[in-house]
């Protein structure tokens, strides 16, 4: 049996519920209790971690024996594991839950198994339902259980020709006001923003994500730079309100101490060297290309050398969305063949 489109719509409200959970070490999970006549009983989401799980939080409001028989509709496969709360998967049991309706699997390898466990005692259970829905919901989760590393989007502007300044340097203002807000909408969803020292000298950036009429928007990116050369003293990025934190050397290392300091998602700003390194090490997880109709020729090119010598060589990427922002453009773009499944 597949599941129904009453488990479908419930599979869309879970998203939902588990969207108002914050983003940090645990998933951002919801779940929904549906009777078998399919009416919703119960709901509830996880609200981080060391707090009960969104299966759990859901059961809470139920009386004992009110959900013999029910299906439960949860964002993320059941836990089987005992972490800072006990597993889900025997607490459905428990519970006399007959069907158990999940999107993605649980990566972990210690709470990974609740699917098995609950079809060996006796459950049904159905997977991937609405599972690209939930899998863009925790792409950054799944980066760092999957690859150790968080999940990272490389940004650029550039004109039409591919160029990212012109042939002095000058790159303010290729793109317009909307492209450029919606930049600072995105820098707000990062926990970390990179730039390298190259455009944190030409540019001077204040790496902070505003609002249109200048003020902070509530939550900040962690200011990050890459590169050996010293920052001045008096630059913009000093009045950030977090400290900057700057990595010389290897990318790899930058990332995975990123990850130490609870950093899931960077939002990688610059310039085309850094850019085109991050390529180079298939560290580039997302791509967002802001083009403007202007041309510039010359030698400013958005990205350096990725060492493509022959075309066979060339990264592949798929558009994953094309919006229109003012006269600019903003292309959406992932690796073509990898990514976490
Ligand atoms: C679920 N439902 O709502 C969540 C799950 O240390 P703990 O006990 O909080 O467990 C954290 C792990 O449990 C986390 O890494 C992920 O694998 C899973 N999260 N599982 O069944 C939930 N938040
Ligand atoms: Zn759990």
């Amino acid at each position: 049996m597949t599941a129904t489109p009453a488990e479908h719509d419930a599979m869309r409200r879970a998203l939902d519920l588990a969207r108002r959970g914050p983003r940090g070490v645990n998933p951002q999970v919801g779940a929904i209790i549906l009777s078998a006549d399919g009416e919703i009983l119960a709901e509830g989401w996880h609200r981080g971690a060391g707090t009960p799980h969104a299966e759990v939080a859901a059961l809470a409001h139920l009386a004992p024996g009110d959900a013999q028989g029910s299906t439960a509709v949860v964002t993320l496969e059941p836990c089987n594991h005992t972490g800072r709360t006990g597993p889900c998967a025997e607490a459905l049991i428990a519970a006399g839950v007959s069907r158990v309706v999940y999107a993605i699997d649980d990566p972990g390898d210690a709470s990974s198994g609740g699917a098995a466990r609950l079809r060996a005692a006796g459950v049904a259970v159905e997977s991937h339902v609405e599972a690209d829905a939930a899998h863009a919901l925790l792409d950054s989760w799944l980066t760092v259980q999957a690859l150790g590393r968080p999940h990272v989007t490389v940004k650029w502007a550039q004109s039409l020709d591919g160029r990212a300044a012109a042939s002095d340097g000058t790159s303010q203002w290729i793109t317009g006001p909307a492209a450029r807000a919606d930049v600072h909408r995105r820098r707000a969803e990062a926990d970390a923003i990179i730039v390298g020292t190259g455009t944190l000298l030409a540019d001077d950036p204040a790496l902070t994500a505003r609002a249109e009429d200048g003020s902070l928007l509530p939550h900040q990116p962690m200011p990050v730079v890459l590169g050996e050369r010293a920052v001045p003293a008096g630059a913009a990025v000093h009045r950030h309100p977090l400290p900057l934190v700057q990595y010389a050397g290897d990318l790899d290392e930058a990332l995975a101490d990123l990850r130490d300091r609870g950093v899931h998602r960077v939002f990688v700003e610059g310039g085309p060297a850094v850019a085109a390194s991050f390529v180079r090490g298939g560290l580039a997880d997302e791509f967002l290309v802001y083009v403007a109709p202007v041309l510039i020729g010359g030698e400013m090119l958005a990205l350096r050398d990725l060492g493509v010598t022959t075309i066979g060589e060339a990264r592949r990427l798929s558009v994953h969305a094309v919006e229109k922002l003012g006269d600019d453009l903003l292309i959406v773009a992932a690796p073509a063949t990898e990514g976490v499944s």
